[in-house]
C-alpha cells in the first residue's frame, strides 16, 4: 500500500517515478476529516517530490470516494476542507490522475474534478447525488463538471442526482480513458504517457471552451424550469440552478463562492437534516439485531401466484433484476390479461427511452406465464399476489405447502392480514412471512417485509436480500392488522372523512397535504386506487366510512367510473370537485346534527398527520417497527410523505411532541375519537422534552 503520512487512512508509494496516493477509508472511502488531512498532506509531498513525475490519487476496496462523510455534517466544519485539497491538488505542477472505479460521488468526483485527468474502471458509476440529500455540490462540482461536459449534461446529472455510467462518462468528455484489468497499472502507464509527451495540463475549472456555447440563457432557465416545477417545496433544485447559471454568468472564482454559499445554506437547514436522516434510516430499516448471522438463501428462479395489477408488477421485478419467474394464474383469459399489461409496461418504458428492444425482450422472456400450478415447484422463493380474502389466501398456502421445493421461502404479498394465519396453514411456518410490495410494484420502492412468529432468521435474511436485489428498500416490520403503513392510513383516512363533515371539501383536504409536499391527497388517492378496494374491506371488518361508502352505493368507484370524490373526463387523471359530492357531503353532515364550518389548511393537516403519529408511536411500543425510522422510510417509500421532511416521526419532532400531544388532546375532546388520546410513548416522551429520535433511528 505505502507509506502513511498523517493520517492512516492515505498512504503514498512511488511506482516507477511515479507517485501513487491511496486512500482506504472503509466501507466507501468516505472524505471525512483524516482522510483529507491526509491527502493534503501526501498531494503537498508528491507535489515536492523530486523523485516522481507524476500523481496518481486511487482508493482501496470496493470505491473511490463516495462522497464527503455525511455523519459530518451539522458538526463545526474542520480544516482542511475538500475544497482545500482540491486546490492543492489543481496547485500541482506534476499532472495529477485519478484513477476511479466503483461509485465516485459528490465530494469524490469532485475530488476527481480537480484532478488533471481521469480514469476508469469499466463498471464505474459517476454522479453529485447531493440533491438526493436536500444540497448541492459543495466542492466546486457544479463550476467544473459542465466545463467537461457541457451545461446540459451538468445539469441533468446535478438535478437527478442519477450517476453515468464509464462509457457515457468517456463520450460526455468526463473521464479520459476506461482501463481493462489491473486499474493502479494502467493509471501509472497513463501518468507515464502523459509525462512523455508533455500533454498540457488544463484544469478543468478553465476549460470555458464547452460553456462559450451555452450562453443562452433563456434556453437555460427553460431547461431548468422543466426541473424545478417537478420539485414544488424542495429547496436544493433552485439552489443547483442558482449555482449552475453562475456557470454561464460569473467569473469561475466568484461562482465557486456562490455555490458554497448556496451549498453551506442547504447544509444547515430543515430539508437537508430531513433527506440525511432517511438516507441513514433507509440503510438502518433493513437490519434486525437478532438475526445478525444468517445466511440469506441463494436466490435463482422465482414465482408469482396472481397476475393481477401486483402480481403482474412484482414479476417485473424479479425479470428486471435477472430472476427467472413462473407467473400462475388460475385461468387463461386471466393469465394473458395480465403478462399483456406485463408486455404494455415494457413497451411504454422502451418507447420512452427507459429501456434498449434488446434489454426489454429479454427482460419479458423471463417471465413464463401458466395456469400449472406445479410450475412452481423449483422456486427459491414463490410470492403470493391473489385475492385480497384469507379464506382464499390460506387455500392457495395450502396447495404450496405441498409443491414448493423444501427450502423455498413462501411469502404473501397480503396489505392486511394475519401472516401468523397464512403460515399455520402449512406445515412449514418458518419459511413463511410477509413481502407487502406497493402499487405499482415496478415502480415503488419500498417493501414492507413482515415477520411471523414462526419466520426463521434465514427466511427473514432471504426476504431481505431479496428486496435489495430487486432494487427495492425494504423495511421490517411485525404482524398486526395492516402492519405499520396501512395501519397508520386508516387513522389518516378516518380523520379525511371527518373533516368533510366538519367543513371541508375533497379539493380542501388534499390540497392541505399536497401544499405540504404529497404528491396526491387522500380522496384524490383512493379514487386512483379505486374506492371499492377500501368499501369492500370495510364491509368485512364491520367498518364505515360515511362519504365514500354513499359514493360506492352511488357507484362512483373513482377513475375507473370516471366519478369518485370527483368527476373524470374520459382519458384523464385529474379529478375535477363535483357538486354532486360536496351536496352528498352537507345533507350527511346535517343528518348527523353536525354544523359544518370553514377549517383551516394548518388545522387539517394536524388533524390529518397528528392521529397517525399518535398510531406510530404505539406501533413502536408495541414492537412491530424496531425504530420511528424504519416508520419514516415507510411512508417517504411507499406512501409518498414528502422525503424533504423526512417522514411523520421526523417531521414529529420537528414539530414538538410536546405540541403534538396538546394538539391530540384537543382533537381527542373534540371528536370524541379516544384513538386521538396521545399514546403511552407520545405522552412519555412528551414529559421528558424527547423526541423520538431519542430512541435512535
Ligand atoms: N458518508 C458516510 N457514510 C456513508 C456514506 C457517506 N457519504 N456513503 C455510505 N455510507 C455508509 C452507509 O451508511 C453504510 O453504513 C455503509 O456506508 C455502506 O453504504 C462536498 C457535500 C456509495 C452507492 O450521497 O449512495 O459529497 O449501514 O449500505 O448499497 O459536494 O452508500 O453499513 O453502517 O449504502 O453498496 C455525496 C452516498 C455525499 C453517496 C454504496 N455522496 N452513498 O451503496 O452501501 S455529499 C453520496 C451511497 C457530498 C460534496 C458533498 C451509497 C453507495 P452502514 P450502503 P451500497
Amino acid at each position: 500500500m505505502g507509506a502513511p503520512g498523517v493520517s492512516e487512512l492515505v498512504s503514498m508509494r512511488t511506482d516507477g517515478g511515479v507517485a501513487v496516493i491511496t486512500i482506504d477509508n472503509p466501507p466507501v472511502n468516505a472524505m471525512k476529516h483524516e482522510v483529507r488531512l491526509g491527502l493534503l498532506d501526501l498531494v503537498s509531498r508528491a507535489a515536492g517530490d523530486p523523485d516522481s513525475s507524476a500523481v496518481v490519487l486511487a482508493c482501496a476496496g470496493r470505491t473511490f470516494v463516495a462522497g464527503a462523510d455525511i455523519t459530518e455534517f451539522g458538526q463545526p466544519p474542520r480544516q482542511p476542507t475538500a475544497i482545500a485539497v482540491i486546490e492543492a491538488i489543481e496547485a500541482c505542477l506534476k499532472p495529477v490522475i485519478a484513477a476511479l472505479h466503483g461509485t465516485p460521488l459528490g465530494g469524490g468526483l469532485e475530488l476527481a474534478l480537480g484532478c488533471h485527468f481521469r480514469i476508469a474502471a469499466p463498471g464505474t458509476r459517476l454522479g453529485l447525488p447531493e440533491i438526493k440529500l436536500g444540497i448541492i455540490p459543495g466542492a466546486g462540482g457544479t463550476q467544473r463538471l459542465p466545463r467537461l461536459v457541457g451545461i446540459e449534461k451538468a445539469m441533468t446529472m446535478i438535478l437527478s442526482g442519477e450517476p453515468i455510467p464509464a462509457r457515457e462518462a468517456l463520450d460526455a468528455g468526463l473521464i479520459d480513458e476506461i482501463v481493462e484489468g489491473d486499474l493502479i497499472a494502467g493509471a501509472v502507464s497513463f501518468a507515464r504517457r502523459v509525462v512523455t509527451e508533455k500533454r498540457p495540463l488544463v484544469l478543468a475549472r478553465n476549460r470555458d471552451e464547452r460553456l462559450a456555447s451555452a450562453r443562452d440563457l433563456a434556453a437555460f432557465d427553460a431547461a431548468a424550469a422543466n426541473y424545478t416545477k417537478r420539485a414544488k417545496g424542495q429547496n436544493a433544485p433552485a439552489a443547483a440552478v442558482a449555482a449552475l447559471r453562475g456557470a454561464l454568468t460569473l467569473p469561475v472564482a466568484d461562482a465557486l463562492k456562490r455555490e458554497r454559499d448556496l451549498f453551506l445554506e442547504l447544509v444547515a437547514g430543515d430539508q437537508s437534516k430531513a433527506q440525511r436522516h432517511i438516507f441513514f434510516a433507509e440503510r438502518e430499516a433493513a437490519k434486525v439485531a437478532d438475526i445478525a448471522g444468517a445466511k440469506a438463501r441463494d436466490i435463482r428462479r422465482a414465482a408469482v401466484i396472481g397476475a393481477g395489477t401486483l402480481g403482474g408488477g412484482i414479476a417485473m421485478c424479479f425479470a428486471n433484476a435477472g430472476i427467472p419467474v413462473a407467473v400462475v394464474e388460475t385461468s387463461a383469459e386471466a393469465l394473458s390479461r395480465g403478462l399483456d399489461t406485463v408486455t404494455r409496461n415494457y413497451r411504454n418504458t422502451a418507447a420512452r427511452g427507459g429501456l434498449s428492444t434488446e434489454e426489454m425482450e429479454a427482460r419479458i422472456a423471463r417471465i413464463a406465464g401458466t395456469t400449472d400450478l406445479t410450475a412452481i415447484a423449483d422456486a427459491d422463493i414463490v410470492v403470493e399476489a391473489v385475492f385480497e380474502d384469507m379464506g382464499v389466501k390460506q387455500e392457495v398456502f395450502g396447495k404450496l405447502d405441498r409443491i414448493a421445493k423444501s427450502d423455498a421461502v413462501i411469502a404473501s404479498n397480503t396489505s392486511y392480514l394475519d401472516i401468523d394465519a397464512l403460515a399455520r396453514s402449512t406445515a412449514r411456518p418458518q419459511a413463511v412471512l410477509g413481502m407487502h410490495f406497493f402499487s405499482p410494484a415496478n415502480v415503488m420502492r419500498l417493501l414492507e417485509v413482515v415477520r411471523g412468529a414462526a419466520t426463521s432468521p434465514e427466511t427473514l435474511a432471504t426476504a431481505i436480500a431479496v428486496g435489495r436485489k430487486l432494487g427495492k428498500v425494504p423495511a421490517i416490520v411485525g404482524v398486526c392488522h395492516g402492519f405499520v403503513g396501512n395501519r397508520m392510513l386508516r387513522l389518516r383516512s378516518v380523520e379525511a372523512e371527518r373533516l368533510l363533515l366538519e367543513g371541508a371539501l375533497p379539493q380542501d383536504v388534499d390540497g392541505a397535504l399536497t401544499d405540504f409536499g404529497f404528491p396526491m391527497g387522500p380522496f384524490a388517492m383512493a379514487d386512483l386506487a379505486g374506492l371499492d378496494v377500501g368499501w369492500r374491506m370495510r364491509k368485512a371488518q364491520g367498518l364505515s366510512a360515511p362519504i365514500a361508502d354513499q359514493l360506492c352505493e352511488r357507484g362512483r368507484y373513482g377513475q375507473k367510473t370516471l366519478r369518485g370524490f370527483y368527476l373524470y373526463e374520459p382519458g384523464s387523471r385529474s379529478p375535477k370537485p363535483d357538486a354532486e359530492v360536496e351536496q352528498l357531503i352537507v345533507d350527511t353532515a346535517a343528518q348527523r346534527g353536525i354544523v359544518r364550518s370553514p377549517l383551516g389548511k394548518e388545522t387539517m393537516l394536524e388533524r390529518l398527520l397528528f392521529p397517525m403519529i399518535n398510531e406510530g408511536a404505539r406501533i413502536l411500543q408495541e414492537g412491530i417497527a424496531q425504530r420511528p425510522g424504519d416508520i419514516d422510510v415507510i411512508w417517504v417509500y411507499g406512501y409518498g410523505f414528502p422525503i424533504y421532511r423526512g417522514g411523520p416521526m421526523h417531521y414529529a419532532d420537528s414539530v414538538g411532541l410536546g405540541y403534538v400531544r396538546d394538539q391530540l388532546m384537543a382533537f381527542a375532546h373534540s371528536t370524541g375519537d379516544d384513538r386521538h388520546r396521545p399514546s403511552p410513548l407520545l405522552e412519555e416522551l412528551a414529559a421528558a422534552g424527547k423526541g423520538f429520535a431519542s430512541l435512535g433511528t
